[in-house]
């Protein structure tokens, strides 16, 4: 399948099921980052490269990881400029590079001006959409994976023997608690994470009404855990692959889906008083949330790429502010 052009925005139709829902295409580079030394793609230090966008919540599942790990040293990232039109997402060129602005150009292929000439680099005659995340390895000059949720296991343990203790010791996916995140996951993935996008890219009623009473019922859900859970994070002291999962969605919750995607049958700072703590916990007391989390690219590219939902591109000012005290 060629991706026509003119085409490439009209993402919900393109990709949807025929009647008017939205299905995520399946990703084409799926490499694994290996401890061993032989593997093809080892882990290495300053070999590997992320290609992000801040507005992504998939991207954002790796840089939380990258963060969390201690892997800042060890993998370097760039950050895709915020306006994705119909080439995809676009590198920013050096006179927009101002540091408030947090983008900047490749600074592995200087000639590059978009995401799709990496992609093409590594495979001439690639035919999917040009998403974030991409990891990139600067040896081979080749794309390891763009698949958010196997780069982020590549991160958990394939980098622990380059890492201080105190990083190799953060276990995301505990042994204890794999069975119960992996249950968590699916569903959060199917009603939450890809739910906001499957309401709002509906085109029609009923996929709409279908897909929001799937994803109030998911929040209510994720609700109910964390108010009956001890906390603070969603199992318990140290921060795992779930918190990573749901913070994704639920920072941009309140600022953009209520409003953008029509997820509007409650937004979390007055609907949900237990998911609000935990989202408030995760990111005014831990960086690797926080730092990760620019709502300034989030709003921007929510409203002014998806020209088929909101034509004029205009971004709301508020809620403000972007989100509450920790103890407001
Ligand atoms: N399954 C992929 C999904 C990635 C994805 O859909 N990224 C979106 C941004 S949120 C993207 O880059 N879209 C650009 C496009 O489709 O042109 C993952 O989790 O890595």
């Amino acid at each position: 399948m060629t991706i026509n052009e003119e085409e490439y925005m009209t993402l919900p139709k393109k990709f949807g099921d025929g009647k008017g829902a939205f299905k995520r295409p399946e990703q084409q580079f799926r490499n694994w980052i290996s401890r061993d030394r032989q593997a093809e793609f080892p882990a290495e230090k300053d070999r590997y490269h992320l290609y992000v966008s801040y507005a992504c919540p998939w991207a954002h599942r790796t840089l939380i990881t990258r963060k969390l790990k201690g892997l800042e040293d060890i993998i370097t990232f760039t950050v895709v400029h915020w306006d994705l039109r119909s080439r995809g997402w676009r590198f920013a060129t050096p006179e927009e590079a101002e540091p408030e602005k947090n983008v900047t150009p490749d600074p592995l292929h200087p000639g590059f001006t978009h995401l799709r000439d990496v992609y093409f680099e590594s495979k001439p005659d690639y035919d999917g959409r040009f998403t974030v995340p991409v990891l990139y390895d600067k040896k081979k000059k080749r794309i390891v994976s763009n698949e958010s949720r196997e780069i982020i296991r590549m991160l958990y343990y394939e980098f622990d023997h380059l890492l201080p203790r105190e990083f190799a010791m953060v276990d995301l996916l505990p042994s204890e608690l794999q069975d119960e995140i992996e249950d968590t996951s699916e569903w959060t993935y199917f009603g939450i994470n890809d739910g906001v996008y499957k309401t709002g890219f509906s085109t029609t009623q009923e996929s709409y009404d279908n897909n929001v009473k799937i994803l109030f019922k998911s929040l209510d859900r994720a609700e109910q855990h964390l108010a009956t859970s001890p906390g603070p994070y969603y199992f318990g002291e140290n921060p795992t692959e779930a918190d990573i999962r749901l913070y994704v969605t639920l920072i941009r919750f309140d600022i953009v889906y209520v409003q953008h995607f029509k997820c509007n049958i409650r937004d979390i700072r007055s609907g949900y008083p237990a998911l609000h703590r935990w989202l408030r916990h995760c990111y005014w007391t831990n960086a690797a949330f926080r730092e990760t989390t620019n709502f300034d690219h989030i709003k921007c590219h929510y409203t002014k790429s998806h020209r088929m939902i909101n034509q004029g591109g205009i971004t709301p000012a508020g809620p403000l502010p972007h989100i509450l005290p920790l103890d407001g």
